[in-house]
């Protein structure tokens, strides 16, 4: 996978709870030909069976795609399936485990909030940040607020790509214009609309607008 910044500018996040009668599947393969140029899976309820068909059929599709596979939180699913890497949370010791066990040619992404954590995820090892939740969001409970301020610091002290997650639309991605995030990461904007090619459409054309003016 020819992995570079310009992959994260519109980074969707699959989640169950908008299927509505589709598959995960045909939901991620509108949000691609709407424009989104990663998609990470995100399975918090299946056990590791369920969570490794789910990973097999949306590889096929964006295998089909040549749009970058991220899995959340299970490096094993990963491997398993040989997705181009994974998206884990706050604790040091995984990210280096993470990279022993998938080698210096996957991607691994890390959720920080504040500076601090960023830096260090860098310093282990990590090929992007993830930083949220930059506005209120109903989709994730715990997520605490991380401000424009602290967000744009963040950008400033690492030198690997940034995104911005966390109740993004395109009503408020103006807000994040001049922070120096490489892109946003998005659930309920995409696929929690009725139009799902639609709206990743719009959000891939407001991004590149407000984050390269
Ligand atoms: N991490 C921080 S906020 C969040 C995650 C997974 C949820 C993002 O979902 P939405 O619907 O785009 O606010
Ligand atoms: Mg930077």
């Amino acid at each position: 996978m020819n992995f570079n910044k310009d992959k994260l500018l519109l980074y969707g996040v699959t989640d169950r709870s908008w299927l509505k009668g589709d598959t995960l599947e045909s939901q991620v393969e509108k949000a691609i030909l709407g424009g989104i140029t990663s998609i990470q899976l995100r399975e918090k309820d299946l056990d590791h069976d369920e969570f490794l068909i789910s990973a097999k059929k949306v590889k096929r599709i964006t295998d089909q795609y040549k749009v970058p596979f991220i899995i959340n939180d299970n490096v094993e699913i990963a491997l398993e399936v040989d997705a181009d890497g994974v998206h884990i949370g706050q604790s040091d010791e995984d990210i280096i485990q993470a990279r022993k066990k998938l080698g210096r040619n996957k991607i691994i992404g890390v959720s920080a909030h504040n500076v601090l954590e960023a830096i260090m995820a860098e310093e282990n090892g990590a090929d992007y940040i993830g930083v949220g939740a930059v506005f209120h969001t109903n989709t994730k409970s715990d997520a605490g607020t991380v401000s424009y301020e602290t967000l744009k610091e963040i950008c400033n002290r690492v030198k690997i790509p940034v995104v911005a997650i966390g109740g993004i639309t395109r009503k408020n991605i103006m807000k994040l214009s001049g922070s120096g995030i490489d892109g946003v990461a998005v659930i309920s904007a995409i696929f929690g609309e009725q139009d799902i090619t639609k709206a990743s459409q719009e959000m891939h054309l407001l991004v590149r607008k407000e984050l390269f003016k």
